[in-house]
């Protein structure tokens, strides 16, 4: 297992695109884990490949309280989605910053998880906000720029100060 670095808004790479990964195989199952390690050791509720500069569609969450229910999402695919929902949301990508964002409440979500093997979930609540909220990572979109582009230059200016002082 490693520990893996994660990328800091407004770094250009969080914008990459991912692929589709081709196989489920022991290079990807190695990603999950590390990623795992790294979202858990960041007391994330979740992780986009995209945030430790890999660029395929692999998601790892956790909502469970005991931190204990790792769900994988590989290739995933919002099939249906209905309702708006508004919360207040974080980002370890974003460090710091919480700002309300409005999504659907509800999502239906096909994907393949940590065996390769197809599922499909009907999601509310966080988990439906955090899967919306990694399914952007994928596609190179961070919450802010749901933001007023006054807020997205407020807070890129804060993280660069942020990022000076720690270097
Ligand atoms: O840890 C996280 N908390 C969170 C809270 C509200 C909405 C979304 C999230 S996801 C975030 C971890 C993260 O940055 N995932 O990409
Ligand atoms: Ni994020």
């Amino acid at each position: 297992m490693a520990l893996l670095s994660i990328l800091h808004y407004p770094d250009e790479r969080l914008h990459t695109v991912a692929k589709p990964v081709e196989k489920v195989d022991a290079r990807i199952r190695q990603l999950i884990a590390d990623m795992a390690e790294t979202m858990y050791a960041s007391r994330g509720i979740g992780l986009a490949a995209t945030q430790v500069n890999v660029h395929e569609q692999v998601v790892v969450m956790d909502l469970s309280e005991e931190k204990n229910d790792l769900q994988v999402f590989i290739n995933a695919r919002i099939t249906q989605h209905s309702g708006e929902t508004t919360h207040e949301e974080g980002c370890l990508s974003v460090p710091g910053i919480f700002e309300t964002v409005t999504r659907s409440e509800q999502v239906t979500v096909e994907a393949l998880d940590g065996e390769g093997k197809p599922f499909t979930l009907e999601a509310d609540g966080l988990l439906a906000i955090c899967i919306q909220h990694e399914l952007d990572h994928l596609q190179g979109k961070v919450f802010v720029e749901y933001l007023s582009r006054l807020k997205q230059n407020r807070i890129k200016s804060k993280l660069k100060k942020q990022e000076k002082n720690t270097l």
